[in-house]
């Protein structure tokens, strides 16, 4: 259905959470680990979709995808064993307020999770006569709608391609290859109406982190947040541009351990018969970053 948790590591907790509650205004929706924040954006349901917890080195410590039925994860899982990977259970309750889940190494070195069921609290708004904007002080900050989409780096991505595609039956929206011998450097995959939910980047080594995207609603809310970036000193990687890739608008940041951040909104809709689009390295510029045309080093070299 959606890349629906992210589990960020973070040096500091407190650090951490001015960045993410305060600065960038998610809401912490879940109390009771010492060592770990829960937060969920706005409009989102599900109790939480970004954890941090306490590490000495920063990165991704696991993905995870909402499917629509528990029964999934048994067809999931019989397809993955088949394919090679080991498939772990996760119970009921392991991860607060959250369903069974299966978890497994991809070939590109990430730890993915599965999982159906976890609680919903709700966007702020009822069901019944919902209204269109909750009461005031629930969007602040940032003013994100929802954790979008994640970019992952490793030095083995087309097995991961194979398993997005055939066993989770993502569609592959965009690729960027390189114009000498079309090896693919990065695969945008989306199992929904955006543009992708899900990329991996061509890197020398594995289980790498390149950022983490938080949809916001218009160019004019993106360059609130590059108002906030400033005020606040955030550490900025580029400020505001358009991807070719996605079309989104976007700003790169970092948070206070070097994990990079997205703001984005725009792009297209992709419907299941969208083409899918390729890119070559002969317009690297471009396809990154579309209002000068220039590539920029530190956003293909500098991840977690
Ligand atoms: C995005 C996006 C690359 C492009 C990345 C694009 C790695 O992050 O949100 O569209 O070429
Ligand atoms: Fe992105």
């Amino acid at each position: 259905m959606r890349v629906g948790e992210v589990c960020l590591r973070v040096f500091d907790l407190d650090e951490a959470r001015r960045h993410y509650g305060e600065r960038i205004g998610l809401i912490e929706t879940h109390k009771g680990d010492r060592d770990k924040l829960y937060y969920k954006a706005s409009d989102e349901h599900d109790i939480y979709s970004l954890v941090l917890m306490q590490s000495d080195t920063p990165g991704i410590e696991y993905f995870a995808f909402k499917t629509y039925a528990d029964s999934d994860l048994e067809r999931f899982e019989k397809a993955l064993t088949e394919y090679g990977l080991t498939v772990e259970h996760i119970p009921a309750g392991t991860y607060p307020r959250s369903g069974r889940r299966i978890q497994f190494r991809l070939p590109s070195g990430h730890l993915m999770q599965i999982y159906a069921q976890k609680d919903q609290i709700g966007n702020g708004m009822p069901t019944h006569n919902p209204g269109t904007i909750p009461d005031e002080g629930y969007i602040r900050g940032m003013r994100v709608i929802r954790l979008d989409h994640i970019l992952l780096g490793s030095s083995e991505i087309m097995r991961n391609r194979e398993i997005f595609t055939s066993i989770f039956e993502m569609s592959i929206s965009e690729e960027l290859i390189s114009h000498e011998d079309e090896t693919r450097i990065a695969i945008f995959l989306t199992g929904s109406n955006k543009p992708h939910d899900i990329a991996f980047v061509l890197q020398p080594d594995g289980n790498r982190f390149h950022h983490i995207s938080f949809l916001l609603e218009s160019v004019n809310d993106l360059f609130h947040a590059g108002d906030l970036i400033g005020k606040y000193n955030i550490a900025v990687d580029v400020s505001p541009n358009r991807h070719g890739v996605t079309r989104g608008a976007t700003i790169y940041f970092f948070d206070p351990s070097g994990n990079r951040n997205e703001v984005f909104t725009g792009g297209y809709v992709h419907y299941p018969d969208t083409p899918q689009l390729t890119w070559d390295t002969s317009q690297i510029g471009r396809a990154t970053f579309s209002h000068d045309n220039m590539p920029r080093q530190s956003f293909l070299d500098v991840l977690t």
